[in-house]
């Protein structure tokens, strides 16, 4: 790109420090394109007229049902189609739910995400939820919970259980989607956000990266989320985990300075969203994820296990903050 287009983008997005729902393919693609530093030149400073960014918000994770899910997602270890090894339990009880949510909160965390490997919940099951939902609030934290597909009735008991933030995710371009879940649709993923906003939940929607997706899925992932009405809150860019027995187990790795760049265009095109650097950061190093916060990642998963696989240890991540200067964020 030239530099005076270079320059002409970065005015359009700077000048304004507007919040845009009208990003086309072509200027999320030509973002991507820019030479990396430049884009990190504008991803930082549209980071930092909305953030302090020497903060990070933390939030912990608990698979509160895990596995034996009927959805034949591509990436994920929970589906009853891939032989994985992991071993499918029940929803857990909502004393043991509080009780991790209590030791979250005790090493640092602000935010408590419960997930379920359901394809949507049932009735009775979303009851113990809206119980989980309600003892977390009670300790002070903020919740989030994902359970799969949601109709707007279930969206509104979760909204009066005091929910804060329900996760689900686009996770790819509207074109590569059906390479990677067949089960259901992106219509249906729309529809289910669109629930979830009209209930007055806040968003958590993002995506995985790493899934043999062309460069073009990337431009077509994050074009889909900036221009959603409202901008999810949230957003969770997954750098996929190849887990054995997938079918994604054995795909070809991302280079990881695409990782860095998807993180910088989800930042500019979505200037007051927090940006999670979510799964994957195990595989990275330290340098890698310091290259995300500088794109404008603003967010973690902290705790030794996501849902089924490893993440860091609490202390190597208290470690690196602390060698960035950076600080966790508080509520
Ligand atoms: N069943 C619910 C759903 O799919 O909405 C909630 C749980 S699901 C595990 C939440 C998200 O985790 C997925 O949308 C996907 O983005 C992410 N995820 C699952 N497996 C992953 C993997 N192996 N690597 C990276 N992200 C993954
Ligand atoms: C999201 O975007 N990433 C989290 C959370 N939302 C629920 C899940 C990551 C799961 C990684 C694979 C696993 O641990 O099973
Ligand atoms: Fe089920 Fe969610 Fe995993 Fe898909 S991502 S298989 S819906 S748990």
């Amino acid at each position: 790109m030239s530099t005076a287009v270079e320059t002409l983008t970065l005015k359009k997005v700077t000048q304004t420090g507007a919040v845009r729902h009208d990003w086309t393919r072509t200027e999320v693609r030509d973002l991507f394109a820019l030479p990396f530093p430049a884009l990190m030149y504008q991803a930082q400073t549209v980071h930092r007229m909305n953030f302090n960014p020497s903060e990070v918000q933390i939030s912990t994770l608990l698979s509160i049902k895990t596995g034996g899910c009927p959805e034949d997602c591509g990436y994920c270890p929970q589906s009853a189609h891939y032989d994985v090894g992991v071993e499918a339990s029940k929803l857990m009880d909502v004393k043991a739910v509080i009780t991790e949510a209590r030791a979250a909160k005790d090493s640092g965390a602000s935010r408590f995400c419960m997930g379920a490997a359901w394809r949507s919940p049932k009735d009775r099951d979303l009851e113990s939820v809206c119980a989980m939902v309600e003892g977390v609030k009670a300790l002070g934290m903020e919740t989030c919970v994902t359970l799969g597909m949601l109709n707007g009735a279930q969206a509104m008991r979760l909204k009066d259980a005091g929910l804060d933030y329900y996760n689900h995710n686009l996770d790819t371009s509207p074109e590569y989607y059906s390479s990677i879940i067949t089960t259901r649709t992106y219509e249906d993923r729309l529809n289910t956000l669109a629930n979830v906003r009209d209930a007055g939940i806040n968003v958590c929607c993002g995506g995985i990266v790493g899934m043999g997706e062309g460069a073009d899925d990337r431009v077509g992932m994050i074009t889909a989320l900036a221009t959603l009405h409202q901008h999810p809150e949230s957003v969770p860019i997954n750098m996929l985990v190849q887990v054995e027995g997938t079918p994604l187990a054995r795909g070809e790795a991302l280079d990881e300075l695409d990782f860095v760049r998807t993180i910088a265009v989800a930042r500019i095109t979505m200037p007051a969203s927090m940006v999670r650097l979510s799964a994957g950061r195990e595989d990275m190093s330290d340098q890698t994820q310091a290259l995300c916060f500088l794109a404008g990642a603003n967010s973690i998963f902290y705790g030794e296990k996501l849902l089924t696989t490893s993440n860091p240890g609490q202390n190597h991540d208290m470690a690196l903050l602390s060698r960035l200067g950076m600080t966790p964020m508080k509520v």
